[in-house]
């Protein structure tokens, strides 16, 4: 490691004095200004990470659901999973070195990672559409080149897509081609295929208006849509010619908002989605004749997706363990209906993909959602092997349903101050301020079918508070009543929340 080098590098990256930033819930994220010198050492902590693993390593420069201002990164593992717990610990390490520091607190994690120096590395880069991103990427390659590492830069990627890179990359080319093309090519022969199988007639199946928050999701969807153009034909709205990027628009707008992007006109049944900033969140929606708003969020396609996975496995007569995993946000009648009536496992993990992916690898079929429309489903090497065989030897209507297994295989891509408030219990009941907890268990008490819980975001700086009751009246008095209790008890600032 040249010392000297690493010095005179960083100081064109300097860090701000007395920053400190945490790696939360997908990576670090803030103002874009203060990300200069994050970026520029996450590139030099991809390069150690691919030594230790041998493998390639994912850097993606974005912010996701956040305001066009703010922007973030996050380190991608070889398998195309988010970065190993004990490696976040090393990012946080890094990125808070005051900048005298930030050489040794570098050798310092090599040593106790026990990377091997000599090893090669090579990282892959991807970034979303903010204004900020192309300038911090080059920062990130600034500190990959300074530690000697090779690396790719894919320029503009949606985040899945950068997962996929990352995992065919290391798995030699066997799960695809590591270019937009191979990525392409792949999901849509699995979703070509699977709706020819899947028998849906009429036009009102063939076509889906997509939010696509004025982010990347546009430009990615255009490059794919020739490739569907046969079964699915695609509009695009919030295409980034005009709005702001997550501004009224949105996976997140839409599902906290309970209603339409702007710009999105609706007609009775048209089917309609939303992805977010960097387009790893997905929710659907429609209206009904009588023009109510129907929202598909992750609890729903869950239980869909569950649903469908079951039908197939009695169909081919195969036993295979399907599990769900959500986390708090999830709507209590949407678990109660997965373990009462479908008789699935479900399991409630941390908010945050990884916690989730984690928990869903324990099964042969692991389904896991956020209710923000996060999500992917994960079939273990066994139960992709099993289903392959089965698409082989099987006959008939049995044949046709293993097939359409091995389609679903394919076409999901796998790839696993607020701080006064802690949390236990996957994030559902409170440790600190003392007293809070209380508070909430009893205002919930005086709601019929209620829950409530608050816990710190790790992707924005607030406190997020969920509610929900029999009405949607009740829901707002209740979550309204513990937005006061979280002010009142862990020492809120300004104007108390207003219902
Ligand atoms: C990220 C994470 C998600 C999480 C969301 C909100 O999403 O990947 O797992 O649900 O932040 O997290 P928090 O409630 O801690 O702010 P995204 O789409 O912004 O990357």
């Amino acid at each position: 490691m040249d010392l000297d080098a690493i010095t005179k590098y960083s100081a064109l990256h300097a860090k701000p004095n007395g920053l400190v930033l945490q790696y939360g819930t997908a990576g670090f994220r803030t103002k874009a200004e203060h990300l200069d010198h994050v970026m520029f050492r996450m590139g030099l902590l991809a390069v150690l990470r691919s030594k230790q693993t041998k493998s390639t390593i994912g850097v993606m420069v974005t912010a996701s659901h956040n305001p066009e201002e703010d922007n973030g990164v996050k380190l991608v593992d070889p398998l195309g999973e988010m970065l190993a717990p004990s490696w976040e610990e090393h990012a946080t390490c890094l990125a808070n070195a005051e900048e005298q520091d930030m050489p040794r607190v570098l050798m310092d994690i090599s040593v106790k990672a026990a990377v091997n120096l000599q090893q090669d590395a090579f990282v892959v880069i991807g970034r979303d559409t903010r204004p900020s991103s192309e300038k911090l990427s080059q920062s990130v390659i600034d500190g990959v080149t300074v530690l000697e590492g090779q690396f790719h830069d894919y320029g503009l990627l949606t985040t899945p897509q950068l997962h996929y890179m990352v995992y065919c990359r290391n798995t030699s080319g066997q799960y695809g081609k590591a270019t937009i093309e191979g990525y392409c090519q792949k999901l849509s022969k699995a979703f070509t295929e699977l709706t020819k199988q899947a028998f849906c007639s009429g036009d009102e199946y063939r076509s889906l208006k997509v939010d696509c928050a004025n982010g990347i999701g546009a430009l990615k969807l255009r490059e794919m849509e020739h490739y569907i153009s046969q079964e699915l034909s695609v509009q695009l709205l919030n295409d980034g010619t005009k709005g702001k990027l997550n501004h009224l628009c949105g996976a997140d707008f839409v599902k906290s908002h309970q209603k339409p992007p702007q710009g999105m006109e609706m007609k009775p049944n048209e089917r309609c989605c939303s992805f977010d900033g960097d387009a790893d969140r997905i929710v659907y929606y429609y209206l009904d004749v009588d023009g109510h708003f129907h929202l598909i969020d992750g609890d729903k396609i869950a239980t869909l997706i569950s649903s469908f996975l079951k039908e197939l496995l009695l169909e081919i007569g195969e036993s295979l363990n399907i599990g769900v995993v959500q986390t708090a946000y999830a709507n209590g009648s949407s678990t109660r209906y997965l373990e009462e009536v479908m008789k699935v496992p479900v399991y409630c993990t941390k908010t945050g993909v990884k916690h989730l992916h984690h928990k869903a690898q324990e099964f042969d079929i692991g389904v896991y959602f956020e209710a923000n429309g996060h999500g992917t489903v994960l079939f273990s090497k066994a139960a992709e092997i099993r289903i392959k065989q089965l698409a082989k030897e099987l006959e008939d209507k049995k044949r046709k349903a293993a097939k359409m297994l091995e389609n679903v295989i394919d076409l999901f891509n796998q790839v696993a101050d607020r701080q006064v408030i802690s949390t236990t219990d996957a994030e559902r009941q409170v440790v600190t301020p003392p007293g809070l907890q209380e508070a909430i268990n009893d205002l919930v008490k005086k709601y019929k079918l209620s829950r409530a819980f608050v816990r710190p975001s790790g992707t924005e700086d607030i406190v997020r508070v969920y509610a929900e009751a029999d009405s949607q009246e009740n829901a707002d008095s209740l979550a309204h009543a513990v937005s006061l209790a979280v002010f009142q008890l862990a020492g809120g600032v300004g104007e108390p929340p207003q219902p």
